[in-house]
């Protein structure tokens, strides 16, 4: 059963001007495109059609935010870091998530998707230091972990938590594919959209 029964998709914003009305609590899913953020959304509000899954990196260059319940969202973030991104792309990318990250009361915390066989990239990095200086919580899923064997997976995890070690940044193990890390995640995403 869906832990969100209810979740629907509320809009894409490819301007500023087009956020959701900014009140309650959302969470942002963001990463490196490709890295499995929207894969991830659906997994784990278990609708597998809910943000597209896109073949093509790079692709998603919307806000896109989904209603969980009323006043609780999570918004689907267009990722960085496609080499094949025309600069006119990246400048107006980066303007959209300072805008965001700047205005954005209702952001509660991040879940920051990295693809657990390439672990951090400097952008990864950025983009905490970015949430934490807002002082919103933020969380690590290292993404895809069923590529992975065990020693590999253990390895990449101890290297990301020693990475964060410093600050309240949290870390696991994902995979969509695999359902390993489900519950640990939506026990966060939980605690962060209903603490008062
Ligand atoms: N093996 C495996 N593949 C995954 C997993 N999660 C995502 N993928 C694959 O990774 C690719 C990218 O997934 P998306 O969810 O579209 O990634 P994204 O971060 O939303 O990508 P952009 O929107 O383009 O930035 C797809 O081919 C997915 O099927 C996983 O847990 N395991
Ligand atoms: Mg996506």
């Amino acid at each position: 059963m869906s832990a969100y029964a209810s979740v629907k998709f509320v809009t894409s914003a490819a301007e500023a001007h087009q956020l959701a009305p900014d009140s309650g609590r959302e969470i942002a899913f963001a990463g490196r495109s490709n890295s499995g953020k929207s894969t991830a959304i659906n997994a784990l509000t278990a609708r597998s059609g809910l943000a597209r899954v896109s073949r093509t990196p790079g692709r998603t260059q919307l806000i896109n935010f989904f209603e969980l319940a009323p006043e609780r969202r999570l918004v689907d973030l267009p990722g960085y870091g496609y080499a094949k991104v025309p600069e006119r792309v990246r400048h107006k990318w980066l303007e959209l998530m300072e805008h965001y990250f700047n205005v954005r009361e209702s952001l509660v915390g991040l879940i920051l998707i990295v693809d657990s066989r390439r672990g951090f990239g400097a952008q990864d990095v950025a983009m905490l230091e970015w949430v934490l200086a807002r002082d919103r919580h933020a969380h690590v899923l290292l993404s895809k972990a069923d590529k992975l064997n065990r020693r590999e997976s253990q390895r990449v995890l101890q290297e990301t938590k020693s990475a964060c070690a410093d600050t309240a940044v949290t870390v696991q193990l994902f995979s969509a594919r695999a359902k390993q890390g489900l519950d640990v995640a939506r026990e966060v995403m939980d605690k962060w959209l209903n603490s008062t």
